[in-house]
């Protein structure tokens, strides 16, 4: 088959997005299982919305992703954005799914994965989101390994998050990211910080402490022609840090509630978050918020830098 009997790749782009490309304006990618499974309306609406915000302001511009009605879209209206947070039936799509959901014309949020895979196909290389997928506690049981660890060995995006979840085993999910090659970079800390809490009692594999020492080492890996993605953890604001041992406590009860209902498969994550959105009384939803503000900040200043 020539190239050109291909099917064409079912990708639609905003105006704003398509505009940006054509300018060469840098851009950032956002997920959308973020708004969909990762927080409760109204809250998730308003960070998607200050998200965009937030990273117009510093200079780039917004696309954030998700499949919807079999297309693929790369940044989305405002419409769009509102129905998608209020949406209760919505398919969570990674790497496994994201083809599926195109061929049988379905709406599916993006995963960090499949947010990845939509981005690098955009030629977009930074990416801001919350927490990323990793390794669950009990792995060695479940085999619970999330799909956004691959992709970040294998999808060359820069992907910039508050760390892991302590519903993960924090330790393994390192070990895997080292194991497959992924630079893992602390901003401004040698601490890698634990999503709702700037440490995770972890030492950082590396630190950086400006956007441009970033793109300068992004630069430095093209040139030696390492592929594969790169993941930033920024740490959340001192201001809005929940310490790491009062989140431990929920943490232990979601955990136990997710293995009485037997939760298993792409549903373990979103039940967890869920469980702890409503033992904490909306409380982890401030800092989540903030987090995700203070990474799409960041990944702003570094797309900027890269130029
Ligand atoms: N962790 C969070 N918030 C989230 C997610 C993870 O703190 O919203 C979402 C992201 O979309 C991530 C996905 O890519 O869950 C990982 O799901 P799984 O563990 O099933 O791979
Ligand atoms: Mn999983």
């Amino acid at each position: 088959m020539t190239k050109h009997n291909l099917p064409q790749l079912p990708l639609a782009y905003s105006k704003e997005v398509s505009d940006a490309k054509a300018r060469g304006a840098p851009i950032v990618a956002l997920e959308s299982t973020i708004i969909t499974h990762g927080m409760p309306y109204p809250g998730n609406l308003a960070m998607a919305r200050s998200v965009e915000d937030i990273i117009r302001h510093a200079g780039a511009v917004p696309a954030t992703i998700a499949v919807i009605d079999g297309t693929l879209h790369i940044g989305l209206d405002a419409d769009q954005i509102e129905k998608l947070a209020q949406a209760t039936n919505v398919m969570k799509v990674s790497r496994a799914d994201l083809a599926f959901a195109i061929a049988e014309r379905r709406t599916g949020a993006t995963t960090v994965a499949a947010t990845m895979i939509a981005a690098a196909r955009a030629g977009i290389s930074v990416f801001a989101t919350g927490g990323i997928g990793g390794v669950h506690r009990g792995a060695e049981e479940s085999f619970d390994i999330s799909a956004d660890l691959e992709e970040l060995a294998r999808t060359g995006v820069l992907v910039v998050c508050a760390g892991a979840k302590a519903i993960l085993d924090i330790p393994k999910t390192l070990e895997v990211l080292e194991t497959r090659g992924v630079p893992v970079v602390t901003f401004g800390s040698e601490d890698f910080p634990a999503f709702w809490s700037r440490v995770s009692g972890l030492k950082s594999p590396l630190t950086l402490s400006s956007p441009e020492a970033i793109a300068n080492f992004q630069r430095t890996r093209e040139s030696l022609g390492i592929d594969g993605g790169m993941l930033i953890a920024n740490p959340v604001p001192e201001e809005f840090e929940i310490p790491r041992e009062e989140m431990e406590i929920y943490i232990g009860r979601a955990l136990a509630s997710a293995e009485r209902e037997e939760i298993a498969g792409k549903a373990v994550t979103p039940f967890l978050l869920d469980n702890i959105f409503h033992l904490t009384a909306g409380r982890s939803l401030k800092t989540n918020i903030a987090l995700v503000e203070n990474n799409a900040r960041l990944a702003a200043e570094i797309a900027v830098a890269l130029g």
